[in-house]
């Protein structure tokens, strides 16, 4: 392991983050401050660390040689500008992380699908000599992979906007960019801070490194800059005719089959074969295909994966038949674009949407509402943009207020059409994240008569 290079340190936000910050420094023996802005309690191995909760202050962050902020605090935190500007080492996890690390990282960003993808790509490699542990938003904060005695050869990180905005630099071997939607718009100053923050996944490739990017006319630039700089330059994209992509879905005749490149080639899988429903998650694993092709991974492992995977909780999870419907369970959608790709995945549906919508227009939605929903639910403490959307765009609605609401009222629809969550907002209005929104809801399903 490498010597730090500061003797003491801030830890600022005590989630998942600053936790796994604390232990990391604790083995190397720094001395640690903790700072959050909410009413934490710090677990019981890190009780001995001192915590100061309420607003931020500079003049305590100033004690400290270096200042690691968790992912979730807006970088441009007034405080934290400050202690910036006064020329401190403020970094985050991520930085923390590559100074250690020396083995090989494969890195997916987007504002959607990352998750599916990383752990899609953490399936197909682990068979690898060397294997692969997944880390990053996905849920496993990166250094806790450091505490192993023998580190992973190689690791697939998911990383966010916030992750990557506050990184000093970082060269992943392989990188891809799922695609870039509006989120985040309370996090991040303005859309091209985000922009800028996604694609410093690609800043530092050079020769040898590997990118994959969406096939859309705004990245042709990159793909140019990239490739200039000796890059291997790979696109995926959705295609009727699959030349010059290497991966994607090709729809052709009414069907839409899932392909990858290899050995000068490409292998298809016809999407009647693929378990995970709608073209935005199938479009995720036709790039977890490619980085799994890319690694070495043989195409009939991939293909075997590929046919097998069950998706992820909480993303068009199907949750069975109740009280005469198919319920669906996508509490992840948290932006509009993720909401409308879930729609456009069935033909008419009962709608439970809303929840703390972070600034997002919402009217990108208007289509796919008029398109496929045929009555909707919302849930969340601020109605009224939901409500004015779906008047909108002509879909009637009830105000359910909770997800409990909503599955009853849901219920008791006559027809019987199939019941999506895909809230098109984020869950902390009424939940401490998706996921328990997303086991609330399963929950409430789960009490309705099972159909016969
Ligand atoms: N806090 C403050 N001030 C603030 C905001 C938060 O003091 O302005 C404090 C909170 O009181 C809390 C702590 O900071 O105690 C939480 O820190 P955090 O929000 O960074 O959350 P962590 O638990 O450290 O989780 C983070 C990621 N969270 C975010 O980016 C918001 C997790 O991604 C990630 O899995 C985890 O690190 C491990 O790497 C979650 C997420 O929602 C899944 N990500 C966003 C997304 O996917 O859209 C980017």
């Amino acid at each position: 392991m490498t010597a730090l290079s500061f003797s003491n340190a801030a830890i600022v936000g005590m989630g998942q983050t600053g936790c796994s910050v604390a232990r990391f420094l604790g083995r190397y023996g720094i001395a640690c401050t903790a700072f959050d802005e909410g009413t934490v309690e710090l677990p019981d191995d890190l009780k001995h660390i001192p915590l100061h909760t309420g607003a931020l202050n500079s003049a305590k962050l100033a004690k400290a040689e270096c200042i690691i902020v968790s992912p979730g605090i807006p970088w441009h935190h007034p405080v934290l500008q400050k202690v910036r500007q006064n020329g401190m080492r403020v970094v985050g996890d991520l930085d923390l992380f590559l100074e250690q690390f020396n083995g090989e990282i494969l890195a997916v960003t987007g504002t959607n699908g990352k998750t599916t993808a990383i752990s899609l790509i953490a399936v197909l490699l682990e068979t690898q000599p060397g294997g692969i542990e997944a880390a990053g938003n996905i849920g496993q904060p990166m250094l806790d992979l450091l505490e192993e005695e023998h580190l992973p050869d190689r690791v697939a990180l998911e990383l966010s906007s916030f992750q990557l905005e506050r990184c000093a630099g970082i060269r992943p071997g392989w990188a891809a960019l799922l695609n870039v939607q509006p989120d985040h718009a309370d996090m991040h100053l303005d859309a091209a801070s985000y922009l800028a923050a996604k694609l410093k996944i690609f800043e530092q490739q050079g020769e040898g490194d590997t990118a994959l990017l969406p096939d859309a006319a705004c990245w042709h630039e990159l793909a140019g800059e990239l490739a200039a700089r000796g890059v291997h330059v790979r696109r995926f994209g959705v295609t009727e005719t699959a030349h010059g992509l290497d991966a994607g879905l090709h729809i052709s005749a009414g069907k839409t089959a899932l392909f990858w490149s290899q050995d000068g080639d490409h292998h298809i899988i016809d999407c009647d074969e693929i378990l995970v429903r709608g073209s935005h998650q199938q479009l995720n694993m036709a790039v977890a295909a490619q980085a799994a092709a890319d690694f070495g991974v043989h195409a009939t492992v991939i293909r075997e994966a590929l046919t097998s995977f069950r998706g992820l909780p909480h993303r068009l999870q199907h949750l069975g038949s109740h009280a005469g419907h198919e319920w669906f369970n996508d509490s992840k959608a948290t932006n509009p674009d993720a909401a409308r790709a879930a729609l456009e995945s069935f033909g008419k549906v009962l709608w439970i949407c809303g929840g703390l919508r972070k600034g997002l227009d919402l009217s990108p939605l208007n289509q796919a509402i008029s398109r496929h929903v045929s009555h909707a639910y919302i849930i969340g403490k601020n109605t009224e943009a939901f409500a004015a959307l779906l008047k909108s765009a002509g879909v009637s609605f009830d105000n359910a207020g909770d997800v409990q609401q909503a599955v009853e009222q849901a219920a008791g629809f006559a027809e019987p059409l199939p019941v999506l969550l895909s809230p098109a907002a984020a869950s902390q209005d009424q939940f401490a994240n998706y996921a328990e929104r997303g086991r609330t809801f399963a929950e409430a399903v789960d009490t309705l008569e099972e159909a016969a």
